[in-house]
């Protein structure tokens, strides 16, 4: 018996870990005065050729950045340098769920829209585009961040990159500077419902109870 509570353990654990989603809010990570390459949070890495801030509050920059959201990366550079690039510090693979995403500098042109490739294991692009809404008081009471939901065929990924789009206006092409943060990560598969979650460990009961009857039979003494 001791056995099958071992081993009933060990599924649950495993189970566990296939559900498991991850949110890198970047609220432990410290702020930096200046770019860093690479940002590690919770197993994942955030990098940058040209660099990210780790930004903390609307009073990071100057007049002031987005409010509402704590710690967060500022990726910036201008076109065409590389984009922000997100990877599981193991290289193992992952789903992107969702995302938050919002201007930069109150007041300083921002890219119109942000572009999301997933590159997969098999080699594989999906691609998914976000549009900034403009809304950036900072400190002030309106709500400057945007939550993208990623379609479900973002899986299975090996990297994940973030890219500022140009735009049409002035200033549009010369700028890539926007904000991340709440980045909800999870198993290579996608995440698992709770209804699926319980029909899987109900076949796994019975599964168990078919081994453990069997194992019974299998020990009792003639
Ligand atoms: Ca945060
Ligand atoms: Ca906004």
């Amino acid at each position: 018996m001791i056995r099958h509570a071992v081993i009933a353990k060990l599924l649950f654990s495993a189970l566990a870990a296939t559900g498991q989603t991850v949110t890198i809010d970047f609220e432990e990570v410290a702020s930096t005065p200046s770019t860093v390459p690479v940002v590690s949070s919770k197993g994942f890495l955030i990098s940058n050729p040209v660099g990210v801030f780790l930004a903390s509050g609307p009073s990071y920059c100057l007049p002031e950045c987005p409010g509402g959201s704590g710690h967060y990366v500022i990726a910036q550079g201008t076109l065409p340098t590389g984009p922000v690039t997100l990877q599981r510090a193991d290289g193992a693979e992952f789903s992107l769920i969702s995302f938050d995403f919002a201007e930069t500098n109150v007041g300083i042109p921002y890219p119109p829209e942000i572009r999301v490739d997933g590159i997969t294991s098999s080699g594989e692009t999906i691609s998914f585009v976000v549009a900034l809404d403009g809304i950036n008081d900072g400190s002030g009471p309106l709500v400057d961040f945007q939550r993208a939901s990623l379609p479900a065929n973002f899986r299975r990924l090996r990297t994940v990159t973030f890219a500022g789009l140009p735009g049409v206006l002035p200033g549009h092409l010369e700028r890539f500077n926007y904000s991340l943060d709440n980045i909800q990560v999870g198993p290579a598969l996608g995440p698992i419902s709770i209804p699926m979650l319980n029909s899987a460990s109900l076949c796994i009961f019975a599964f168990l109870l078919l081994i453990a009857g069997g194992a019974a039979l299998h020990v009792r003494p003639a």
